[in-house]
């Protein structure tokens, strides 16, 4: 990472995003590959999508989709020690610190990816607070979260890069995809969708990254992504931030900027059921038909 972490804040907070090149070492870059490889095959054991505490995996089954496809996965650090200390390299704490300072709470950990042939690999536009369901929890949820997107893959227009609108964070919520049930990977945003909220889609921006580059937006922009129509995967790794004194969601990643890892049990993060069963569990819905 060769850029000042001063500036990164600047644009996220003028633009709602900023791209963060280099923000994985490329040596390391092999190395979370490998490791991501690892956790597909970890997720693909399963028939259809599963739940362990925060771990999670989504599933498209082959009964649905001619053959078993791993599309996301959450907190797969409660199953790799790998990914455990990734989620608090000094990388993250370097462009965090400026935006939300030294105690930092993760609040969400996954990866994306958009195995050729899975069909519904795009996600309509939309702010990601519609997945904060609460928000009493924290006390500035919009200025105290951000949004980390690492390109394990390279990701590109053709295999469904991330799509941003810049500045479209400074007018509030603007309900995007809420209609129907709200599914995000199903169905494609209509240009008139986002003319409708007062958005160009012309200005919409595609965020093509070499594997390593970083992406990091807010609650309030604005973004999407296509379907993968190209013959390569898309694994892109999302961790949300916030900050820590002042929100009671999220399990600790720095501490005084000290790298933390996780405790015992896990926290409350997005998923608000989470102890309603910490069994091992499968996952009936099948939002995709
Ligand atoms: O993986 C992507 O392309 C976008 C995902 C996203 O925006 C989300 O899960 O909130
Ligand atoms: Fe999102």
């Amino acid at each position: 990472m060769r850029q000042d972490t001063k500036q990164i804040a600047e644009q996220v907070r003028r633009d709602g995003y900023a791209i963060v090149r280099n923000f994985i070492d490329r040596n390391e870059v092999a190395i979370l590959q490998a490791e991501t490889k690892w956790l597909y095959e970890q997720a693909l054991v399963h028939p259809t999508s599963y739940r362990h505490g925060n771990l999670s995996f989504e599933i498209f089954p082959e009964k649905h989709f001619g053959k078993r496809y791993v599309v996301q996965a959450y907190w797969f650090a409660w199953i790799s020690k790998y990914f455990e200390e990734f989620r608090r390299r000094p990388e993250f704490l370097e462009v965090l610190d400026p935006l939300l300072g030294r105690n930092i709470k993760q609040v969400a950990q996954q990866i994306h990816w958009k195995p050729p042939g899975a069909r519904l690999t795009g996600y309509r536009f939309h702010q990601d607070l519609r997945f904060r369901e609460s928000r009493d929890a924290y006390q500035d949820i919009v200025n105290d979260t951000v949004t980390i997107g690492i390109a394990i893959d390279a990701a590109t227009a053709e295999n469904g890069c991330l799509r941003i609108v810049p500045r479209s964070h400074e007018n509030g919520y603007l309900g995007l995809s809420d209609n129907g049930d709200g599914v995000l990977m199903k169905g494609l945003t209509h240009d008139d969708e986002l003319r409708a909220v007062g958005l160009d889609p012309d200005q919409v921006v595609d965020v093509e990254l070499e594997p390593g580059d970083a992406v990091i937006w807010g609650l309030l922009t604005v973004h999407g992504s296509l379907p993968n129509y190209s013959n390569f995967d898309r694994a892109f790794a999302l961790s949300s931030y916030v900050r820590g004194d002042t929100s009671q969601r999220g399990e600790w990643a720095f501490r005084d900027g000290a790298s933390t890892p996780l405790g015992e049990t896990p926290q409350l993060c997005k998923y608000e059921k989470l102890f309603d069963n910490l069994e091992p569990h499968y996952i009936d819905s099948e939002w995709y038909l």
